[in-house]
This record gives structure tokens, C-alpha cells and sequence, in this order.
């Protein structure tokens, strides 16, 4: 039989999480720990990763695939002695799943007014609020990858109108889309923003403050909503914080920061009309992560192509 070519994990899971998972995949491989510092990754040829330790690729010269521990691979692509290899994105089911369910959420809480129910609540204050429905309001979905296709679908399937935004234009079926020239038509239209976007040079502070400036006002909700789960990077977090005090922006659903963890300082956290998660939309699961980098590795081993590879020239 012949010897498997060892992995090395470098993640910044919990190591039991990381330990119970590995008793399903990788079998017959030796797998070895980047976090024990008395490991030799010098024969390693693949890495499982998410947010290395800056000296990897020097402790692993002969790696052949970066396999990503999430789906953005920003902080892969700005690390220095970066190898020449393919690096490969995690794309998942469940990762997918649950980010749409925390779009829809987001989208259906600020519809129903929930954050100003909870301050109603915490005023002991019996008020009922303006009730429009989920067709009333157009969804600006921005990034119509794995993640921003399966949210429109369902948004979709909640009743709202919605459009969508990305590189090149996309075809999908009730939804009006927009390709990256077409941006100004885009935001005229929308009323609640959900930004899916890798970070890229060309995502990077793209939401600032002549971009919330141009979404519909006076829809249903009366102000524009931002939710964003893609990176932080993205949004100009002084403009957004701006647009929020003035009113250009009605509230907002943060889940990706500029800085992680978000600062205490950051008035963000003290405004009514924001909610906030701690990056937590849809955080990988090491198990289904495993399964996919070792079926990869058999099938690139075996001669086939490697799915979800990152364009580096694009940056995703
Ligand atoms: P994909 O690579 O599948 O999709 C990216 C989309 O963004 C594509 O539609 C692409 O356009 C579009 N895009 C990229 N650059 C531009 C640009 N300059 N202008 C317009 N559109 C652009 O990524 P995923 O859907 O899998 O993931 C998206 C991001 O979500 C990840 O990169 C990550 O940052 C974030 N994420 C956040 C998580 C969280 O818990 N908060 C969890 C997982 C991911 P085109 O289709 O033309 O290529
Ligand atoms: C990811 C993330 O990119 O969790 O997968 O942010």
C-alpha cells in the first residue's frame, strides 16, 4: 500500500472540536498539528487552515493545496510567503444554509421593527408600529455566489422583491439582476442592502457614504436598511456609523466588523437601530470542513480537478 502524504492542520478551532473531527476523515494519513510547535511539517503537502500562524509555509515548504477553512480566503491571500499552489474555498451545505437563514432573519427583523419592539419592551410601552409585508420591500442582495444565490432564493420564498448585484450578470429566474456597471440602478432601487461580498482591492470600503446615499429612500420602511455578513472590510464603519445618526440609513445588521473583535468603544454597539453578531452568520463545521478536504485530496491524487478554486488575479 502506498504512504498517504500528511496534512497539517493549522486552525483556530478548539483543538476537542478539531480532535473529535478528525476521527472521521483523513484515514490512513498522518495528520500533523501546526499549533504543536515540535511538529516536522517539512513533508507536509496539503494544509487545512483558517487565520495560520504567519510562519506556516515556512515550517512547510513542499505543501502542494491550501485547503480554506471558510469560504473567504482574504486573510489567506494577504499573508507573506504565500506559495504559488491552488487554494481551494470551503463551500458547504450547511455553511450555505445557515447564512441564508441568518439573511432572512436579519431582513424579516428589521420588516417587523423588531429592534424598536425590544426597546418598546424594555420601556414597558404598548405601541403598535407600521406593518408593511415582504412585497413591499425590494432586497438589494450585493454578491450572487453560494451564499448570495441560495439568500435570494430565499428571501424570495419569504415575499420580498428581490434584486441583485455582482461582477458579471447573472441570470436567475424572478430576479432582476445587475452586473457591476450597473451599480447607481442597483442601489435606487433597494431598500434593505445584504452584502455578500469577498473582500477584495475592489470591495475593499465599498460601502461608505456616497453608496448608502444613493439607496431608495421612502420605501415601506421609510429609511434604507445595511446588513452585512461578507467582510468588514468592505463598509467605511465612520460613514456607516454617520448615515445611521443622520438618517440615511433607517438600521443596520452587522455580523463582519473593520476590526474583530468589534472595540468596546465602537458606537455601534449602543445603537438601537443596529444588531450586531459576533461573525457568527455561518461559522464552518470542522466535520463537514475534514470530509471535503480529504474527498478533494483522494480525487486530486487520483488525477481530477480540485473544485472551488480562488482566482487569485480576482482575489476570491
Ligand atoms: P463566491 O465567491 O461564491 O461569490 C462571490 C460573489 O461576489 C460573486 O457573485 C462575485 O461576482 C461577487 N463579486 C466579487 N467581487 C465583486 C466586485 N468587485 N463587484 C461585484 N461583485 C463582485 O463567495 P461566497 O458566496 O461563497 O462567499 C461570499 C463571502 O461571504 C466570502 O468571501 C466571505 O467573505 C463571506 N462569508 C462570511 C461568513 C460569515 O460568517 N460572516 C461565512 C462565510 C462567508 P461573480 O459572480 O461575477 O464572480
Ligand atoms: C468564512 C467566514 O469566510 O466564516 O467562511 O467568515
Amino acid at each position: 500500500m502506498s504512504v498517504k502524504s500528511p496534512v497539517v492542520i493549522d486552525l483556530k478551532f478548539e483543538r476537542s472540536e478539531v480532535d473529535a473531527a478528525l476521527a472521521d476523515a483523513f484515514a490512513g494519513r498522518t495528520v500533523l498539528h501546526a499549533s504543536d510547535p515540535a511538529s516536522d511539517l517539512s513533508e507536509a503537502r496539503y494544509a487545512v487552515i483558517w487565520k495560520p500562524d504567519p510562519s506556516l509555509f515556512q515550517r512547510a515548504p513542499n505543501l502542494k493545496v491550501l485547503f480554506s477553512g471558510g469560504a473567504g480566503v482574504d486573510y489567506i491571500l494577504a499573508m507573506a510567503g504565500l506559495p504559488d499552489i491552488p487554494i481551494v474555498r470551503f463551500v458547504d451545505q450547511s455553511l450555505t444554509t445557515r447564512m441564508s437563514e441568518w439573511v432572512v432573519l436579519q431582513a424579516l427583523s428589521h420588516l417587523r421593527q423588531v429592534p424598536a419592539y425590544l426597546k418598546q419592551q424594555r420601556d414597558h410601552e404598548w405601541r403598535e408600529l407600521p406593518q408593511p409585508e415582504a412585497k413591499d420591500l425590494t432586497v438589494g442582495v450585493m454578491g450572487l455566489g453560494v451564499l448570495g444565490m441560495d439568500s435570494v432564493n430565499k428571501l424570495k420564498m419569504m415575499g420580498f422583491d428581490v434584486i441583485g448585484w455582482s461582477r458579471s450578470r447573472k441570470t436567475v429566474d424572478g430576479v432582476e439582476t445587475f452586473d457591476e456597471g450597473q451599480l447607481d440602478a442597483f442601489l435606487a432601487r433597494t431598500d434593505i442592502l445584504v452584502g455578500l461580498l469577498p473582500l477584495t482591492p475592489d470591495t475593499r470600503g465599498l460601502y461608505d457614504a456616497a453608496l448608502f446615499s444613493r439607496l431608495r429612500q421612502g420605501g415601506a420602511l421609510g429609511r434604507p436598511v445595511f446588513i452585512n455578513a461578507g467582510r468588514g472590510g468592505s463598509q467605511v464603519e465612520a460613514d456607516l456609523i454617520a448615515a445611521l445618526e443622520s438618517g440615511v440609513l433607517g438600521g443596520a445588521s452587522l455580523d463582519v466588523f473593520e476590526q474583530e473583535p468589534l472595540p468596546a468603544t465602537s458606537p455601534l454597539w449602543d445603537m438601537e437601530n443596529v444588531i450586531i453578531t459576533p461573525h457568527a452568520a455561518s461559522a464552518s463545521d470542522v466535520r463537514a470542513l475534514f470530509r471535503n478536504a480529504d474527498a478533494q485530496i483522494l480525487d486530486y491524487e487520483a488525477g481530477q480537478s480540485l473544485k472551488h478554486v480562488v482566482d487569485r488575479k480576482a482575489g476570491y
